[in-house]
């Protein structure tokens, strides 16, 4: 099996500088020889080319730097999808989560009833008309299953990605007026901290995995996986750190129950940024993570 690593130097998508150097410090902290090591072949496809911008809000619009998010989300959408048809799984490094956009619209082409996990703090699912920040990486699921601007909802020329019923959400704990309106409309499974502490990540992953495999009958399940999911006192470099969150050994059992179930087949881990870390402890994390997901065991 190979796997393709992309690499996504965007931080345009928010408002704090350093995020766009979250691919070198993930390949800095051994991405390819981690997962050499466990028998795959590995292809690093270099970085998407990503524009420059001015950090203004558009008064019209309420979205920060659209136009270099778009442009970057069709670009990671054409490379994914060619990795992906190739036969290779593709793996995405980011960057902030705005790049969750493209890498959807390239894997959901392939799928009729693409299934995503997404293991964030946050539950990315603001408009233009929601947002309270004009940033588009607080976006990427609402513009996936249809709603916002237009330009983010039609990366690759069609909406949507992905239905909003095959959406499964994991680690919530900050979650904005608006989101909160439309998950309850929409019907997405969270699985929010709450759930996480009464139930435990093993009833959680097992929960979700049967929920898309069985109920939802998903012919294959992306994992986005923003670092900010994690409790901050693990992963300190990212932008918007929210305390109260998953810890390391529950994000190991997640990747390790994820790999077991052979349901994921296309990933991302976005939102490592160096400059706001401690020694790269953040990007050693998600390489760790990676690992786990790809199917290291100790013994
Ligand atoms: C907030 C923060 N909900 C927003 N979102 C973040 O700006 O829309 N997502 N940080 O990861
Ligand atoms: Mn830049
Ligand atoms: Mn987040
Ligand atoms: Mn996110």
């Amino acid at each position: 099996k190979n796997i393709s690593i992309i690499g996504v130097p965007m931080d345009h998508g928010q408002n704090r500088r350093g995020v766009d150097m979250g691919p070198s410090a993930i390949r800095y902290a051994g991405v390819v020889d981690r997962i050499e090591s466990l028998g795959y072949s590995v292809t690093d496809e270099g970085d998407i080319q990503i524009g420059h911008a001015d950090g203004s809000i558009d008064e019209n619009t309420n979205l920060r730097n659209l136009k270099v998010v778009t442009d970057a989300t069709e670009a990671l959408g054409a490379k994914v999808f060619e990795v992906a048809e190739a036969g290779n799984f593709p793996l995405v490094l980011g960057g902030d989560h705005s790049i969750a956009i493209g890498t959807l619209a390239g894997i959901s082409e392939r799928h009729e009833n693409l299934g995503v996990i997404w293991y964030d703090a946050h539950a990315d699912m603001n408009t233009s008309d929601t947002s309270p920040s004009g940033n588009i990486h607080g976006m990427p699921l609402a513009a996936s299953f249809g709603l916002g601007h237009e330009q983010l909802t039609h990366i690759r020329g069609y909406s949507p990605k992905v239905k909003p019923e095959n959406i499964v959400i994991i680690g919530a704990r900050s979650v904005d007026p608006g989101e909160r309106e439309l998950i309850k409309e929409r019907g997405i499974r969270v699985y929010s901290m709450h759930e996480i502490d009464s139930m435990g990540m093993q009833a959680v992953i097992d929960d979700a995995i049967q929920y898309l495999k069985e109920k939802r009958r998903t012919d294959a399940v992306h994992l986005s996986l923003d670092l900010d999911g994690i409790d901050p006192m693990y992963t300190p470099g990212v932008g918007t750190p929210v305390p109260g969150g998953i810890t390391y050994r529950e994000s190991h059992l997640a990747m390790e129950l994820l790999f077991d179930a052979g349901i994921i087949t296309s990933a991302e881990f976005v939102e490592v940024n160096p400059i706001l870390d401690e020694k790269n402890r953040t990007a050693d994390v998600a390489v760790a993570l990676i690992g786990s997901l790809l199917g290291e065991k100790l013994l």
